[in-house]
């Protein structure tokens, strides 16, 4: 069943690839071509992901883990039980997200809509590929790419940030970690506002507006960004936060091999003090 708008908005048409050919709903779900993609590689994927486990020393959902090759394999191929697994399921991820942004892309050119869900999906995907593309592309060996496990990738975590002694003063990391707490700031004041503004009583009719909203932020903190600034303000603080992600950990290794708290002597050597 559909609601009772929905048919209106099943349009033909704004595919990418496949013309006409996937153009069609199942039950809720847009295919199209892309939706195809999807479902093949998130299948193939998580069944290599099973099999891992399956070879692997436990079925302790805490444990299992896929681990990257070892470095000595360089950017080579490894074979399966030795790193193999982990090549082909990271192309597997990467198809999947790609498959699903650029699915996110038809269904935006259907309905006529800007495209800046797919661009703001993109920018995860940025993040995952810095991680395990990247960055050890760079550094000259997919042993660099975080396992895939629960408690393995947090060790990774940590000890990549050991391992430059003291990550938290890694300045790309300090924006990064500033725009994750800003938008969690953003979106609390955005959503009680709103939920302020539209949550009358049972049966009370919303009489609050636009003007409330403004007024409340102007009395409170003497500037209000307005309904649509803050849309565009959460979507900018989030992007930022992800890009900046990025950007910490391409730094770390390739660009500077040192611990952290050292770069910092650039501050220290300033010619006006040193
Ligand atoms: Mg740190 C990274 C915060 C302490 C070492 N750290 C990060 C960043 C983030 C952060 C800025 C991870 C987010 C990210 O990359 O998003 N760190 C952070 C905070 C503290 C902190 C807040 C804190 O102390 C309060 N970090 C420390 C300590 C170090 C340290 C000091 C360890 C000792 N930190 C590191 C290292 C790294 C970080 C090393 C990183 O590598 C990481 C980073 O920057 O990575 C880029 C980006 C988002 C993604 C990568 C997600 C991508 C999602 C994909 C595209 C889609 C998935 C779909 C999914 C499979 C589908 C599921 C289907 C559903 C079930 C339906
Ligand atoms: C606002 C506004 C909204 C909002 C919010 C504000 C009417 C419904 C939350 C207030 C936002 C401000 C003051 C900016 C805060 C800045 C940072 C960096 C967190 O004015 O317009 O629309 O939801």
């Amino acid at each position: 069943s559909m609601l009772s708008f929905e048919r209106k908005y099943r349009v033909r048409g704004g595919t990418l690839l496949g013309g006409d050919l996937f153009d069609f709903w199942v039950g809720p779900f847009y295919v199209g071509f892309f939706g195809v993609t999807t479902i093949f590689f998130s299948v193939v994927g998580t069944a290599l992901i099973l099999y891992g486990a399956a070879m692997g020393p436990t079925w302790n959902v805490w444990q299992i883990s896929i681990a990257p090759p070892d470095l000595k394999y360089g950017l080579g191929l490894a074979p399966l039980m030795e790193g193999g697994l982990w090549q082909v399921i990271t192309l597997c991820a990467i198809g999947a997200f790609s498959s699903w942004a650029l699915r996110e892309v038809e269904i935006s050119r259907k309905l006529g809509m800007g495209l800046h869900v797919p661009f703001a999906f993109a920018v995860a995907i940025f993040a995952y590929v810095t991680l395990v593309v990247i960055r050890p592309f760079l550094l000259g060996a997919w042993g660099h790419g975080f396992p895939y496990g629960i408690l393995s990738h947090l060790d990774w975590v940590s000890n990549v940030g050991y391992q430059y002694l003291h990550f938290h003063y890694n300045p790309a990391h300090m924006l990064a970690v500033t725009f994750f707490f800003t938008t969690t700031l953003a979106l609390s004041m955005h959503g009680s506002l709103i939920l302020a503004v539209t949550n009358p009583g049972d049966d009370d009719p919303v009489v609050k507006t636009g003007e409330h909203e403004n007024t409340f932020f102007r009395d409170d903190v003497g500037y209000s960004i307005g309904a649509l600034g803050i849309h565009r303000l959460g979507l900018f603080l989030a992007l930022s936060a992800g890009f900046w992600s990025a950007v910490c950990i391409v730094l770390s290794g390739p660009f500077w091999t040192r611990g952290w708290p050292e770069w910092w002597n650039w501050w220290l050597e300033l010619p006006v003090w040193s």
